[in-house]
């Protein structure tokens, strides 16, 4: 088969490392050893079909949750080579209760917080998932242990952020502050290629992402932003169409890619979700860089900037709205009462 590929991932890495000569090769020799575990998850992803690796492992994680067999096996993989890697000092797990230190001796200037495998309920029906990452540099030298503080930071210190994604092909999408790129796997080689060079969102778009499920549960600012979306205008684009995946990697990855707007907020339906159910350094922040840096942007439902956000625990959940630029604006407007439906239906 004609392959017309060009540039891998390394290779990219590593061009834009060059343009910094200060720069050490730390970050690239990280997220070379992050790409190296995301291959092996992707290659346990697409035979879990086959092996027996679907379905629950018996154990419940930190957040309350049965976990599946793959989400403790993308958690292990991710952890063992990092810990060893020389490159981080800590890392913090969305299946992990505690901050998770690197191996003695082998400790590095940066830290790391990740999302093993998002979505992972959607595992057993063959739905994309995805594995999350976050990188900010910590407050040490670089030669000894870090600590939990060197985790809990704004997410606009990250020095980079990423995912990778299980899907009808395994991509991988990061940003270091200098745009966001794009990388399909083909597995026949193991290797990750240039696909997506400088990803920008639509600035507006056609689709909203919500659980309308939980409606009932919603603020009237939600409910008139969302029946905003749904009333018929021409001129605006109106009525938005839905799609919902409930696997956020599908869902964020989608409106990156063709535009769209995700919204996570706050509901009454469980204390849980009383500040909405994803994470800040798990999900949040690493895809508020990444939307930033692709022209989107992300707040919460009460108009706080996603990114200047100062995490105060390691688990904390937060309320994310997330997509195109304008359509984050307007969702604000109405959030945030500047707006209500009936203005608009006057023009
Ligand atoms: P997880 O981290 O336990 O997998 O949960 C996060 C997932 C996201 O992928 C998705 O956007 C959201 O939960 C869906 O939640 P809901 O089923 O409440 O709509
Ligand atoms: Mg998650």
């Amino acid at each position: 088969m004609n392959r017309p590929y060009g540039i891998t991932v390394s290779r990219h890495i590593m061009d834009s490392q060059r343009l910094h000569p200060k720069a050490t090769g730390e970050l690239s020799g990280l997220l070379t050893e992050l790409i190296v575990a995301a291959k092996t998850i992707s290659a346990e992803v697409n035979m879990a079909g086959l092996a027996d690796i679907l379905g629950m492992s018996g154990d419940v994680n930190i957040q309350g949750e049965y976990v599946q067999k793959l989400d403790e096996f993308a958690n292990t993989t991710i952890k063992r080579r990092m810990a060893n890697c020389g490159y981080i000092c800590i890392m913090a797990s969305e299946e992990e209760a505690d901050a998770i230190p690197a191996t003695e001796g082998c400790e590095g200037k940066y830290t790391l917080a990740f999302d093993p495998l998002d979505g992972s309920s959607n595992i057993d029906v063959n739905v994309s998932i995805g594995t999350i990452f976050s990188i900010h540099r910590a407050d040490t030298d670089g030669k000894s242990a870090g600590s939990e503080s060197d985790l809990l930071q704004k997410g606009s210190k990250q020095v980079a952020a990423g995912y990778i994604i299980y899907g009808s092909s395994t991509m991988l999408v990061y940003t270091t502050g200098e745009g966001v790129h794009g990388f399909t796997l083909d597995p026949s080689v193991g290797e990750f290629y240039l696909s997506h060079s400088n990803i920008k969102m639509p600035e507006k778009s056609k689709y909203y992402s919500v659980n309308e499920g939980n409606t009932r549960y919603w603020t009237e600012e939600l409910l008139q932003y969302v029946n905003y979306l749904k009333d018929e205008d021409r001129a605006t684009g109106r009525p938005y169409s839905a799609r919902y995946i409930g696997s956020l990697m599908a869902d964020f990855h989608r409106n990156l890619i063709a535009g769209g707007i995700f919204l996570y907020p706050r509901d009454k339906k469980s204390p849980i979700k009383s500040t909405g159910k994803l994470r800040l350094l798990y999900e949040a922040a690493p895809l508020a860089f990444i939307a930033e840096q692709a022209g989107g942007r992300a707040i919460t439902d009460d108009g706080r900037d996603i990114m200047g956000i100062q995490p105060t625990s390691l688990h904390q959940r937060v309320p994310l709205i997330i997509g195109s630029k304008h359509d984050v604006d307007m969702a604000e407007k109405f959030l945030c009462g500047k707006k209500k439906k009936e203005d608009n239906l006057k023009g």
